[in-house]
């Protein structure tokens, strides 16, 4: 199930863990399906293994995602006082990508990374990234297997949440075996997957579908068509009755890929306290991570984004001279090979 590549890792983390009393789970801030999904799986799985087990997501538990989390109290304070024998920080390309400090002695807890971004600065003491897994949870799959650690049905609920929102429903471009055979392994267990279909396919607000209305009347396109681009002001939202969640609720990411000749899209828009976010979005192998790292944020080639605390037109005026001159240039050299 495991890239051969990977197993000494794999092998190195299992056997850490088998010595480790009291383990630290973290993830990245504004927790999406795989931060949730795979933080609340290795942390059911490592409880059920008889380990001290603490979680951490700065932003907390999204309600939506709720369901698959343990019954545990989630830390949340910016500096926490890592006594742990070992921290994992999962699906996080950057240790700043938590939110948190950790305050650690190198010589008593070790640094895990578990991740799959392309981004990943190879922050841990062991770093396990595996950029060709589809999620995190593929990556909590393979070493719970490989470590032999427990792996029930309420387990795999949380590791099915992650592999299916990051694959977009094993839609994704170079899926390889090694996600769906996670996914068998899932459904071996038994497991009753309603809560997270009932959740991806009808539970939306009202709010999500507004924005999305929005998005659908007011992108543009450039480049040919071949980049859709939209922007969303914090008055348009507020005018919708909605918002800033709603956006990554609403589905508008990825729906700007489904014209057959855009291969690129960019959403920006507004929070409250006057942040300004860029999704970026692609298909066929034009970067987006390049655009994005260089804009401060990160991501993978097909999914990325970054944050900054200026005017949305400001940060809308660079993604997309940014994200026009990435796309022709990905054309053109294709046109001229
Ligand atoms: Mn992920």
């Amino acid at each position: 199930m495991l890239p051969t590549e990977l197993s000494a890792v794999v092998s190195k983390i299992s056997a850490l863990i088998a010595e480790s009393d009291k383990i630290l789970v973290a993830a990245h801030l504004r927790p999406d399906g795989d931060a949730t999904g795979s933080v609340s799986g290795l942390v059911k799985s490592l409880m059920k293994a008889g380990k001290k087990v603490d979680a951490a997501l700065f932003d907390g538990v999204p309600e939506r995602f709720a369901f698959v989390f343990p019954a545990i109290e989630v830390l949340r304070n910016q500096v926490i006082e890592a006594d742990h024998d070992l921290i994992i920080i999962l699906d996080s390309g950057d240790e700043s990508r938590t939110g948190f400090t950790f305050n650690r002695d190198p010589q008593k807890t070790c640094l895990i990374n578990i991740d799959h971004h392309a981004s990943n600065t190879m922050f841990g003491d062991i770093n396990y990234v595996d950029t060709g897994a589809s999620s995190a949870c593929e990556m909590v799959a393979a070493l719970l297997h490989h470590a032999d650690l427990p792996f029930d049905s309420e387990v795999a609920l949380s590791l099915m949440l992650g592999l299916v929102t990051d694959s977009r429903s094993f839609q994704n471009e170079g899926i390889r075996a090694s996600a769906h055979l996670a996914a068998a392994k899932i459904l071996q267990t038994g497991v009753d997957t309603r809560p997270i279909l009932n959740m991806l396919n009808s539970g939306k607000c009202e709010a999500d579908l507004r924005v999305q209305g929005f998005g659908l009347s007011n992108f543009k396109l450039h480049c040919q068509n071949r980049l859709a681009t939209l922007i969303i002001r914090h008055s348009d939202l507020t005018g919708l009755n909605a918002s800033f969640a709603n956006v990554f609720a609403s589905g508008l990411f990825n729906q700007m890929l489904s014209i057959s000749e855009t291969h690129a899209s960019v959403v920006i828009f507004e929070r409250e306290d006057g942040m300004s976010f860029c999704e970026f979005r692609s298909r066929g192998g034009i970067d987006v991570k390049e655009v994005a790292v260089a804009m401060g944020g990160g991501g993978h080639v097909p999914a990325s984004g970054c944050s900054r605390a200026v005017a949305v037109d400001e940060l809308a005026r660079e993604a997309i001279d940014r994200m026009t001159r990435q796309v022709d240039n990905f054309f053109a050299k294709q046109e001229s090979a």
